[in-house]
């Protein structure tokens, strides 16, 4: 096994002071330092500085007084940048990738194949809406009484600044959902990304500002979530708060962003499940259910936790999982061999043992995995536990991690029931080579994306996001639109 080299890039990008990008600028800023640590070994990385009320206001200045010419800039103009941002992004694909590894520990091959290919393809994409973000022309129905006419349309107008708030899984490819989104729509942007993964988007801001972004335009700030996501929700020119992360974060500044009547997008976790029907061999059903629950280690919002196997098929399904999840070797996310890394940070990992721990304790089957190799970073090895019953803790809370819970059924309909037995409804799969229950299912399963036979794939043409306790609003396809400018009517009388 042996480790891609770090680019020089990396380092220097490493060793310089960091802090925030303000109005086309790079600031340290003065804040307490954060340590950033990669969670492949525990040790620290690099520092950035925590930002407070000052950068917040210099930020949302910023935008604000970019807002006006971002706004009134030709809309293919906007697109343009847009489109010199995604090359931006490809020529710095292996930089950035190894900074987002190094950060989130995810796999190398990951953050370049998935993390920077997908954020490409999503900034191309969002670029290919500048000119087509249109109203409508109704006809009126207003009686004419001395031969005057009327028209009427709709225009769609920019919403202001947009605050984005990021986590830390995907730092760059959420990042752009929200802000390749607002920008196309003639917002500007105030990004808040997460303590853990600071970097990634300053770099992504920098590069913006080296194609030709207008200062102001796109502005991150880091530091503490609880102390700047108020400030920037609550600040009078924050028009927008969009967010992706945890259920009770959410609920937050979903709350914080409604008592101010701010249009709100909540991109929130859940417990998504996977359905397996009895026509499917044991073989798809095992690689099934490594796709839809055990990429990235499980931090991925749209991976299924819950599993629903056909009662005949489970034993053996659980044991050849348990042999395919047991090869898998613990390793360094920078090398291209590797096929497990570590969670993303420490609070992470204690989390999904803590949780694992307690399923235990409360009789759920650890099959494999359910603890941490002896090794310096934050691996979690991969998990399966066949659960006592739907009211098992882990089939209603989210691990976020490399845990699968499994439960076999005798009847495809109580297993539906089941699937739609939960307070979230973000994603899930069904599984079978018979169409018409395929299409039947995944009708009936109240989630905001169905998969069938297959589950986790994100395409920029098809919306995401969530129903139920899963979240408000839709990233991506043409939804999006609605979510970042507010419509205007205009009558005139001729
Ligand atoms: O998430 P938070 P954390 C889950 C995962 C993880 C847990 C906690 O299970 O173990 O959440 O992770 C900012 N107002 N997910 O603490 O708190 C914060 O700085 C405004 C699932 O990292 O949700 C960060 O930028 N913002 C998830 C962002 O919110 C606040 C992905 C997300 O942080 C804030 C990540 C506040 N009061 C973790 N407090 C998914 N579903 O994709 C914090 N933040």
């Amino acid at each position: 096994m042996s480790e891609v080299a770090i680019l020089p890039a990396v380092n220097a990008f490493l060793q310089r002071e960091h802090g925030h990008y303000i109005n086309g600028i790079s600031h340290p800023g003065q804040g307490e330092l954060r340590p950033v640590v990669n969670p492949a070994t525990a040790q620290q990385i690099a520092q950035v500085h925590d930002g407070g009320d000052e950068e917040v206001q210099a930020a949302m200045a910023a935008a604000r007084q970019a807002f006006t010419g971002w706004a009134s800039m030709p809309t293919l103009s906007r697109g343009a940048l847009l489109l010199k941002l995604a090359d931006a992004l490809e020529q710095h694909r292996e930089e950035l990738a190894q900074l987002e590894t190094l950060c989130s520990g995810k796999l190398i091959t990951l953050s370049r194949g998935l993390e920077l290919d997908q954020s490409v393809a999503y900034l191309r994409y969002f670029a290919g809406w500048a000119g087509k973000i249109t109203g409508e022309t109704p006809e009126l129905s207003l009686p004419s009484f001395h031969g005057e006419k009327y028209r009427g349309f709709t225009t769609r107008e920019p919403l202001g600044v947009v605050v984005g708030i990021i986590p830390w899984n995907f730092s760059i490819m959420i990042a752009v959902w929200k802000m390749a989104a607002a920008l196309v729509c003639g917002c500007t942007v105030v990004l808040k990304p997460s303590e853990f993964t600071p970097f990634t988007m300053l770099r992504v801001a920098q590069l913006a500002g080296e194609v030709g972004f207008p200062p102001g335009v796109i502005n991150v700030i880091n530091g503490n979530g609880g102390l700047l996501g108020p400030l920037l929700i609550n600040h009078p020119d924050c028009a927008k708060v969009t967010f992706t992360g945890s259920v009770p974060t959410g609920r937050a500044v979903g709350s914080a962003a409604s008592a101010l009547a701010k249009p709100v997008t909540l991109e929130l976790g859940g417990k998504n499940a996977a359905l397996f029907l009895n026509d499917m061999s044991t073989e798809e059903i095992v690689a099934g259910i490594i796709e839809a629950g055990y990429v990235n280690q499980g931090q991925i919002c749209a991976a299924a936790e819950r599993f629903y196997l056909p009662a005949e098929k489970f034993d053996r399904v659980l044991e050849v999982l348990c042999q395919r999840l047991s090869s898998l070797q613990p390793g360094s996310p920078l090398d291209e061999q590797c096929q497990l890394g570590p969670l993303a940070n420490r609070a992470h990992l204690e989390k999904v043992s803590k949780l694992v721990d307690q399923a235990r304790s409360e009789g759920d089957e650890v099959l494999c995995g359910g603890g941490s190799p002896d090794l310096p970073g934050y691996y979690y090895l991969p998990t399966v536990l066949k659960v006592r019953s739907a009211d098992s803790t882990l089939m209603q809370q989210e691990t976020f991690g490399p845990v699968g819970s499994f439960l076999a059924y005798q009847d495809e309909e109580q297993a539906l029931k089941q699937v739609n037995d939960s307070p979230f409804g973000l994603a899930a799969s069904v599984w079978t080579h018979d169409l018409s229950k395929a299409l039947r299912y995944s009708e009936q399963i109240k989630a905001g994306t169905v998969w069938v036979n297959m589950h986790t794939f994100l395409d920029p043409a098809l919306p995401f996001g969530g129903i139920k306790g899963s979240g408000n609003g839709r990233e991506f396809g043409s939804a999006f639109i609605q979510d970042y400018t507010r419509l205007k009517s205009v009558m005139v009388r001729y």
